[in-house]
């Protein structure tokens, strides 16, 4: 699917605040991470989409990570309901710049939950992954909504894949059949009728990347990720992530595409 258009939010001030597994590398720096968001604003234009910018949200440290809030698709979209309660309200946030593109909004309901990150679109079906944020119930009522728009999905079930937020943290579709895997033999039983890319040790990071129109945008300083992509044929562009890493956040969390 060709896309057109993208959501991103500035990082609030409160950034550093946000929530960041015990491995993280120190607290992000507000200022480089905006600068890193603007340069990856800047790749989304390169790639043909109008990049629409909401402001940051002081209230929600992690809600520059909009990936969470939705599910768009090119037929309808599904507002989610985030698995960490200081998340919830930043789903209820993304409902009207929605309306500004989607006629009619689905919502994912308590006692449901569910991230955007465990959601990864493949051609016509989708991966929803149940993980430590989104539950059963969630993924149950995510693949309803998708099915009365015609699209299939497949339950993944992460919750055993501890290195692993969100199901989009350990893979990537690149289209064209083939995905991008951080080397878990779960995901890789998941997605056997596919070409597989398999991240090398010490690259789990490089496994959230994006497929945009005719670019993949991958994370800087992953030099076997880059050379297979390049030899592949795939035109790169690699984006500076510290700041982002540190609280856990990939390339893929950091926009909603459509
Ligand atoms: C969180 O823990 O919710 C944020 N600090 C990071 C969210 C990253 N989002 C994503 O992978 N889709």
């Amino acid at each position: 699917m060709r896309l057109t258009r993208a959501i991103v939010r500035s990082p609030a001030s409160t950034f550093a605040s946000g929530i960041a597994s015990a491995v993280g590398g120190g607290f992000p720096d507000v200022g480089v991470a905006r600068a890193q968001h603007e340069r990856y604003c800047e790749a989304l234009q390169q790639c043909g989409l109008e990049v629409t910018m909401l402001a940051g949200d002081d209230l929600h440290p992690d809600s520059t990570f909009v990936e969470d809030t939705a599910v768009l698709t090119a037929r309808g979209a599904i507002l989610t309901r985030p698995g960490a309660l200081s998340r919830l309200a930043e789903a209820s946030a993304m409902l009207a710049p929605l309306h500004g593109f989607f006629s009619a909004v689905s919502r994912i309901q308590a006692p449901g939950t569910l991230d955007g990150g465990d959601v990864c679109e493949a051609d016509a079906g989708f991966l929803i992954g149940v993980s430590a944020r989104t539950n059963e119930e969630g993924a149950r009522q995510l693949a309803g909504y998708l099915s009365q728009l015609g699209y299939t999905s497949t339950i993944v079930d992460i919750r055993g894949c501890h290195r692993l937020l969100h199901l989009k943290t350990g893979l990537s579709y690149l289209g064209e059949g083939a995905f991008i895997i951080a080397a878990e033999s779960l995901l890789a039983r998941a997605l056997s009728r596919y070409e597989l890319l398999t991240i090398a040790p010490g690259e789990e990071y490089a496994a959230n990347c994006l497929r945009v129109n005719e670019y993949v945008l991958i994370a800087a300083g992953y030099p076997q990720l880059l050379a297979t992509l390049t030899a592949r044929g795939n035109q790169v562009i690699a984006l500076e992530m510290s700041e982002f890493r540190k609280m856990d956040g990939g390339l893929s969390c950091l926009s909603l595409r459509f």
